[in-house]
């Protein structure tokens, strides 16, 4: 007999041992393009031991038949659970792969980070076309599903990213002189009117070393003032680990509602352009930001000019997809010398840098 609390402990060891087995074990396996994630749902006393429940996600195509696919994934798992080592020890042949009820696998999808469930064929060929010109396009609702606008007094002032079902990530300078949240609302969905879902803001926390007019330190947490239920359109991006670098040139999505030129019009409809890490060497150059790049920062856009972000876009995400397609948080749009110059590239605060800071203040 153990005692309760040894219970307890052994369960969340089990926890978070089992989940890190199973990622590997699939991060390793042939069917690592198609696996998306592993969470475990339940780890719960047994009649003999104890019952750990997993919910497996894997992108399948038409083609692939279901039954096949289903074999694979025992044959993997129950080879990948042989190597676990952790408090408890597995009864390996007592795995199984079960279908689960529509509706708890909808919404358990819908929590999963980063996912963008509205890729169809179409809307796929659409922005690839719209790339290669290397402009903006018009986003549709559910397309970057942890997009939000910021409003004061209901006018659009900054974008923001939903990072769990309560807190959003923006940039601090979006509430110089305005951190009052009653005045603050969050909108979701791709049009600014009419909004697919609205949220009051109950907390507004500025990083405590954020000074006007420096854009060191340029991040804050938004805190909604009732929870928004996950759905396909509106649910949460990942955040990446303190430690996870992500190389340079590589591409990233910026999306927001700001200006379409510097100073010029905003849209109503979220848009949507590709930009290219930027090593801070490079940034700090003389002819570039001349020195002023801190390791808070990171640099996303073109040497050459163009596609940029802009005023309004502040606050908003900077992502990219991993090889599972999942969309990680890299930046937040934070400042720039005007908008689309050459040797002047939009500016992010580098979240890696502030994730602990996150959990700190949100338990995320
Ligand atoms: C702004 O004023 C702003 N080109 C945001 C982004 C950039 C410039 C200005 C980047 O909010």
């Amino acid at each position: 007999v153990i005692a309760a609390q040894e219970t307890k402990k052994i369960v969340r060891k089990t926890h978070s041992t089992l989940n890190g087995r199973i990622d590997k074990t699939f991060h390793n396996s042939i069917l690592r393009k198609k696996y998306i994630s592993s969470r475990l749902i339940r780890v719960s006393p047994d009649a003999d031991g104890v019952m750990a429940e997993a919910l497996l996600t894997f992108w399948f195509s038409a083609t692939d038949s279901r039954e096949a696919l289903r074999e694979r994934i025992e044959r993997i798992l129950r080879r990948g659970l042989k190597k676990y080592t952790g408090p408890l020890r597995i009864n390996v042949r007592s795995s199984t792969i079960s279908n689960m009820d529509a509706k708890r696998a909808e919404a358990l999808f819908n929590d999963i980070c980063g996912l963008r469930q509205n890729r169809t064929v179409k809307s796929m060929a659409k922005s690839s076309s719209l790339r290669i010109v290397g402009g903006l396009s018009s986003a549709e609702t559910g397309d970057w599903p942890w997009q939000a606008s910021l409003q004061y007094n209901n006018i659009h002032r900054c974008g923001a990213t939903l990072i769990s079902n309560t807190w959003l990530v923006s940039a601090a300078h979006c509430f110089r002189d305005m951190s009052h949240p009653e005045k603050w609302t969050a909108t979701f969905g791709a049009h600014l009117k009419p909004p697919s879902l609205k949220r009051s803001v109950k907390t507004i926390i500025i990083h405590e070393k954020y000074h006007y007019p420096i854009h060191d330190y340029d991040i804050a947490l938004v805190q909604l003032s009732k929870q928004v239920e996950f759905t396909s359109s509106i649910h949460r991006v990942c955040l990446p680990e303190p430690s996870q670098t992500f190389p340079y040139n590589i591409f990233a999505v910026i999306t927001g509602w700001g200006a379409l030129t510097n100073d010029g019009p905003t849209p109503n409809t979220l848009q949507e352009a590709t930009v290219k890490l930027i090593d801070s060497d490079t940034c700090n150059r003389e002819e570039v930001y001349d020195g002023d790049i801190t390791p808070r920062m990171l640099c996303a856009g073109y040497l050459e000019g163009g596609v940029d972000a802009c005023q309004g876009d502040s606050g908003g995400p900077l992502v990219t997809p991993d090889s599972r397609l999942m969309w990680y948080l890299v930046g937040i749009v934070s400042w720039g010398d005007e908008c689309g110059k050459p040797n002047k590239p939009g500016v992010y605060t580098r979240v890696t840098y502030f994730r602990d800071w996150i959990t700190s203040k949100t338990d995320i």
